[in-house]
Parts: C-alpha cells; sequence; structure tokens
C-alpha cells in the first residue's frame, strides 16, 4: 500500500473511499463486492460513532416510555450496533452470512435478498461495560471468502482460521472516531473528520514501534493466574532478569487498548483464568476479538498469541469459543509463550 497511499490526490486529502477503491486496483479481476463491503462498515462505523457520542443524552433525550425525540424507541448502544451493521448488509448480495458476538446463532441472509462470496464477522460494540463511564468502545470485524459453493452460509464458512482472512479490522469511539482495516497489504488509519462527516487517511502504513513502551492486562486478576503468566508480567516490569520496564495501562476495552498497544508498542494480554476450571481459555472471544486483531497487528509486523502459539493458527470449533490473547510486539509476546510453555505444564 506505501506506493497507493503515496498516490495522493492534488489536495492531498484521501479518503477512506478513495482508499479502499486504491485497494481494489491491486485485483484488476475484482468484482467490487470487498471494496463495497467494507465502506458500508466505514459507514456503519460513522453511524455508531455519531450515536455513541451522544450516549450520555439517551435518558435525557428518552421519555420515561423510553422514546426519543423522533419518537423512536431508545436502544441500548449495542443493539443498535448490531441493528446498524446488520441492516447495512442484509441485503447487498455480498454476503452469505454474518456472526455476530452479539448473536448466539448464524445470521441469515433473509430468504428474498441474493447471497454473495463473502461472510463478516463482527462484534458490534465491543467493551460495552465502559460506556456509562464515558471511556472508549469500539466494532470489530473480519470478512472471510466463503467456502461452501453456493445457497445460505453454513458453519463452514464462518468456522475459518485467521490465516483465511481477507480483510478485517476496527473502529474506535474514542476523542476521536477512528477507522483502522488491512486487507493483507499493511495496516492504514483513518480519523473521521466531524465536519465534513468522512474518513480521512491520517496514519497510512502503521507499524508497531520497535521501543515498546505499556504492558495492558487485567492486573486484579492476578490471583486467578498461572504461574508462567505472573512471571511474564514480573518480566515486563523489569523483573526476573529482564530488560524491560514498562508502563502499565488498562482501559478495560479490548479496541482501545489493542489500539494503544498498536501505536505505542507493546503487550495487550488476557490471560487464561484459572479461577473457573471449565472456563481455561479467558474471556476474549476468537473469532469476534482475537482472530481480527491477531490479523490487524501482525500486518503491522507485531504477533498475536494464545501463549502456546499463532492465534492465526486456530480453527475455530464454535461460534463463540473464546482464547487467551497476547497482542503487540513479536518479541515480547513470544516471550509469554517461553514462559508459558516452562512454568505451566
Ligand atoms: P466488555 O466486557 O466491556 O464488553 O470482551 C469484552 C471486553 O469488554 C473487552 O473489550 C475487554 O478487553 C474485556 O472484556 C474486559 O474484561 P475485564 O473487565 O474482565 O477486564
Amino acid at each position: 500500500m506505501a506506493d497507493s497511499a503515496n498516490n495522493s490526490t492534488p489536495t492531498g486529502i484521501i479518503t477512506i473511499e478513495r482508499h479502499i477503491l486504491m485497494e481494489q486496483e491491486r485485483f484488476p479481476d475484482s468484482s467490487g463486492a470487498l471494496t463495497n463491503l467494507l465502506y458500508d462498515l466505514a459507514l456503519a462505523g460513522k453511524l455508531i460513532g455519531s450515536r455513541t457520542t451522544r450516549a450520555g443524552l439517551a435518558d435525557i433525550l428518552g421519555s420515561a416510555g423510553h422514546e426519543n425525540v423522533q419518537g423512536e424507541e431508545v436502544q441500548k448502544l449495542d443493539v443498535y450496533a448490531q441493528r446498524t451493521i446488520y441492516q447495512l448488509n442484509d441485503h447487498t448480495g455480498r454476503l452469505c452470512c454474518m456472526a455476530s458476538e452479539e448473536e448466539k446463532d448464524i445470521i441469515p441472509i433473509p430468504e428474498h435478498y441474493p447471497t454473495g462470496d463473502y461472510v463478516l464477522v463482527f462484534d458490534p460494540l465491543d467493551g460495552s461495560t465502559n460506556i456509562d463511564y464515558n471511556v472508549a468502545v469500539g466494532t470489530i470485524f473480519a470478512i472471510f471468502r466463503r467456502r461452501s459453493a453456493s445457497g445460505p452460509g453454513t458453519s463452514v464458512d464462518v468456522l475459518q482460521s485467521g490465516r483465511e482472512i481477507v480483510a478485517g479490522g476496527y473502529m474506535v469511539y474514542g476523542s476521536s472516531t477512528m477507522l483502522v482495516y488491512t486487507t493483507g497489504h499493511g495496516v492504514h488509519g483513518f480519523t473521521l473528520d466531524p465536519g465534513i462527516g468522512e474518513f480521512l487517511l491520517s496514519h497510512p502504513n502503521v507499524r508497531v514501534p520497535e521501543k515498546p513502551k505499556y504492558y495492558s492486562v487485567n492486573q486484579g486478576y492476578e490471583k486467578y493466574w498461572t504461574e508462567g503468566v505472573r512471571r511474564y508480567t514480573r518480566w515486563l516490569q523489569g523483573e526476573e532478569g529482564s530488560p524491560m520496564s514498562l508502563s502499565l495501562r488498562y482501559i478495560g476495552s479490548m479496541v482501545a487498548d489493542v489500539h494503544r498497544t498498536l501505536f505505542g508498542g507493546g503487550v495487550f494480554y488476557y490471560p487464561a483464568d484459572t479461577r473457573d476450571p471449565k472456563k481455561p481459555r479467558g474471556k476474549l472471544r476468537l473469532l469476534y476479538e482475537a482472530v481480527p486483531m491477531s490479523y490487524l497487528i501482525e500486518q503491522a509486523g507485531g504477533y498475536g498469541s494464545t501463549g502456546r502459539g499463532p492465534i492465526l493458527d486456530v480453527t475455530p470449533e464454535s461460534l463463540h469459543q473464546r482464547t487467551p490473547v497476547f497482542v503487540g510486539n513479536r518479541e515480547i509476546v513470544e516471550k509469554a509463550e517461553e514462559l508459558i510453555a516452562r512454568y505451566d505444564r
């Protein structure tokens, strides 16, 4: 993408639409379906971002019967985000099905609409327990090519490993709204200019900085960690003979924590939790959170691991499968693998 990113418009401004079109030029035989799908996701990001920044006003503008001034029912933001992404994509003929962190089963395309070649998996509003505290939240997505030949999509289409992704990214609704995405040719970040309602290229060719700054984990759960994860954390702090001395930052919103890790360097991790022996796999969802973020961070020169190997190598067995997650600078994530292999047999 380096060449196309530098191939700017006369004004030097590159909108997301133009950028996605420039990416499409890499594939002369492309149908344009993926391009339009990405563009619709950018539109979803604008809609959800706009609603998110007014979140605190929902109760003020809504009546006692939970209707807003337009007479619409006031929806919870995660329900709104889910519906927005679904409704922008159910009728376009680009998808054979969708899957969302918010829905138990595969989301089919309604019978009266055509099906297409792609599968969209998404977490519509990640970090939503933070909304009441005005903390950044986000949307995560990944796109796969369908595996079945035709008709409605099935689990064969959805349960693919991260090695099969064709595009992935996230929107973060923070002090500004940003969209960060990759189609496998580098990572590019766009900032929403609220004045004109457009995502503009602000961070071309993002790379995880070589010098890491932060480690990011919910240290309140340390008592539930395995020995390997405890030792790893001490190593990040500069103990255990380590040259590291990282600062701790933890927001508790994966999108925001990974966003900071991508741009600032370091590691975000949500390890396995020994509290519940039935849930040794941590909290985060493989398909909607771990896989898209690992794909993105690897495209930026970093690495995503379960603590025992690459997240992208794991083929999901079920839609809502959970996994431990370590993402960030490659050598720091590999250190987690080394200590977990040594201490957590
Ligand atoms: P949330 O529960 O607020 O939706 O997987 C969801 C998630 O947030 C992640 O975004 C975040 O990294 C993690 O859970 C936070 O979990 P803890 O509160 O256990 O730290």
